[in-house]
């Protein structure tokens, strides 16, 4: 199951499998003497290598190795889907790239050589360091996992060769797209390009190109809407004399309309979880197997939402939520970010990156309606709205076709909601505060505020709310920590969800039990040291809010 885009003429080689593997220890990565290593043990990739046995637990540096054969000459790419928490990459032992922020694809350019068999080096650190990754710091509300945790795929290239398109849908109901080319390779003035859409050819001409650069315009044949119902996918195949490209979209279109978000020109409303990249022996690897269980278990529930927090999801995980038909929400990773990363050039630099890489690899998935950033970071204060103002921007520049949000819990304390076209708000009435008789008022005081701070009505999602429930503690007084307590504040929550039109979604924090921290501040309140906040808890195993919730969502 590799993701989009495909390639039928490009040869994709896949080096998911058993790769070499050191563990070499708390150290620091810039002092390795890469040539003594012994690599005596084997670890999968993708996998955390942190969520097996030998390494639970561990922070350090791990070494990949592999062998790569390239016909000598040829122009190779290498496509990481993701890599936890900071690695550097070494092919043939010349450093040619580093990455840091482990939820986002990134691809590195293999030097040209006359040799054939090439040694591929991976040097992944999951230290903490927010000079080295600071994106991900151990205070966040889950576990850091380390390791090439997702696919790496290795890109045999011709001299000028399709880098990115994007493809956007000018009109969902006529099915004029235009499609955006990026080259890369040798710059060339012009390009013989072929197009078709579902195996219809619809285009076969000569392209101008500028700084590497292209916009066709085409028209769909027999064009289907996109929608959760029905989850029409398109497929575009790109065609030059020696490359190609073959990209899904869907013709659909989401804006808002006061408190409404409006898919394809019809209310929806979006009845959802919060779901982490998580299993307790993968960690963020998460199999195939995993990802489609976890979808079945979303319809199960009768939802049709899912919020990706709190980073850049696996390409393969959207590609199935387009053939599917769920609505996602996808963020640049954050966690609570105060002033002294909103102060901190090369943070905000991290994050403008994750966002630009965020936005390369999922531009084209229908299912993905909204772009976040931030969560719960400190809103409430003047010097965070100049940031927002800078990070939101960046979304709406790079894609001004889809909504923008993000996790609010200052409330009515926000200084940013009139930046957003959906206000969102993290709440926990009746958990870390109050109790269940404050739940509908909370919620209500809330839907107030947003009205009035953002300035003028607008969709409002309830992006968090929940109660942690220890698996199978059932108990007659019904208090915090039972599944009775969980389900009875969820049923409060949702109803209200469902019966209030200006209430336009929510996301239950969170679909399952998850590892979290074990900074002795935080890991206090997580017994396990697991957020216990799951409709189901680590393997899946429904709690009864499940069903409850279920009872809820299929409402009409
Ligand atoms: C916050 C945060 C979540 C999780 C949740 C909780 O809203 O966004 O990641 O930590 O609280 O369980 O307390």
């Amino acid at each position: 199951m590799n993701p989009y885009p495909h390639h039928s003429i490009r040869k994709v080689i896949d080096l998911s499998g058993a790769w070499e593997f050191a563990f070499l220890g708390a150290l620091d990565p810039d002092t390795l003497n890469l040539g003594t290593i012994a690599f005596t043990e084997r670890m999968v990739v993708p996998q955390a290598f942190d969520a097996t046995p030998a390494y639970a637990g561990k922070r350090g540096v791990a070494v990949y190795r592999n062998s790569l054969r390239i016909p000598a000459g040829t122009i190779a790419r290498l496509r990481f889907g993701g890599v936890g928490m900071w690695c550097r990459v070494l092919i043939d032992g010349q450093a040619v790239a580093e990455h840091s922020g482990g939820y986002t694809e990134f691809w590195v350019d293999v030097p040209r050589s006359q040799n054939e068999q090439r040694e591929l080096l991976v040097v992944v650190d999951n230290q903490f360091s927010f000079e080295r990754s600071p994106l991900q710091e151990e205070y966040f509300d889950w576990y850091h996992y380390g390791g090439i945790t997702r696919p790496v795929y290795l890109h045999l290239l011709p001299e000028t060769y399709l880098r990115h398109a994007t493809v956007r849908v000018l009109d969902w109901c006529t099915g004029d797209i235009e499609v955006a080319l990026d080259l890369g390779g040798g710059a060339v003035e012009s390009l013989a390009l072929k197009a078709s859409i579902d195996s219809t050819s619809i285009f076969d001409n000569q392209v101008s190109i500028t700084d590497q650069k292209a916009v066709i315009r085409l028209q769909t044949p027999d064009p289907q809407p996109w929608s959760p119902e029905h989850p029409n996918l398109h497929t575009l195949h790109l065609h030059t004399a020696d490359d190609d490209m073959e990209i899904r979209f869907g013709l659909r279109s989401v804006r808002t309309h006061g408190h409404e978000i409006l898919l394809n020109d019809v209310p929806v409303k979006l009845k959802g979880i919060c779901r982490h990249e998580f299993h307790p022996q993968f960690g963020p690897a998460q199999p195939p197997a995993l990802m489609i269980a976890d979808l079945q278990q979303v319809r199960q529930l009768g939802a049709n939402f899912i919020r990706g927090s709190h980073y850049p999801q696996d390409q393969r995980f959207l590609d199935l939520c387009d053939e599917l038909g769920f609505l996602v929400w996808e963020e640049a990773i954050g966690w609570q970010q105060a002033l002294r990363h909103f102060t901190d050039e090369r943070y905000l630099a991290a994050q403008e990156q994750c966002i630009d890489e965020m936005i390369a690899a999922s531009i084209n998935h229908p299912s993905v309606i909204l772009w976040g950033i931030l969560n719960e970071a400190c809103t409430d204060l003047p010097e965070s709205r100049p940031v927002f103002e800078r990070l939101l921007g960046r979304l709406r520049k790079l894609d001004p076709t889809r909504l923008i949000t993000y996790a609010d819990n200052r409330r009515e304390n926000s200084l940013c909601l009139d930046l957003v076209d959906v206000v969102s708000f993290n709440m926990y009435p009746g958990w870390y505060h109050s109790e269940l008789e404050d739940v509908l008022p909370f919620i209500r005081k809330s839907l107030d505020a947003a009205h009035k701070l953002a300035g003028e009505i607008r969709p409002f999602i309830i992006s968090e709310i929940g109660a942690d429930a220890i698996p199978g503690w059932h108990d007659a007084h019904r208090k915090r920590w039972t599944e009775e307590y969980q389900a009875d504040l969820l049923q409060i929550a949702c109803g209200e969800m469902m019966r209030n039109e200006q209430i336009t979604g929510i996301s239950i924090w969170h679909f399952f039990d998850f590892r979290v921290t074990e900074l002795t501040q935080r890991v206090l309140g997580r017994p396990r040291s697991y957020n216990h906040k799951g409709l189901m808890d680590e393997y899946r195993r429904p709690k009864q809010a499940f069903a409850r919730m279920k009872a809820i969502f299929e409402q009409s």
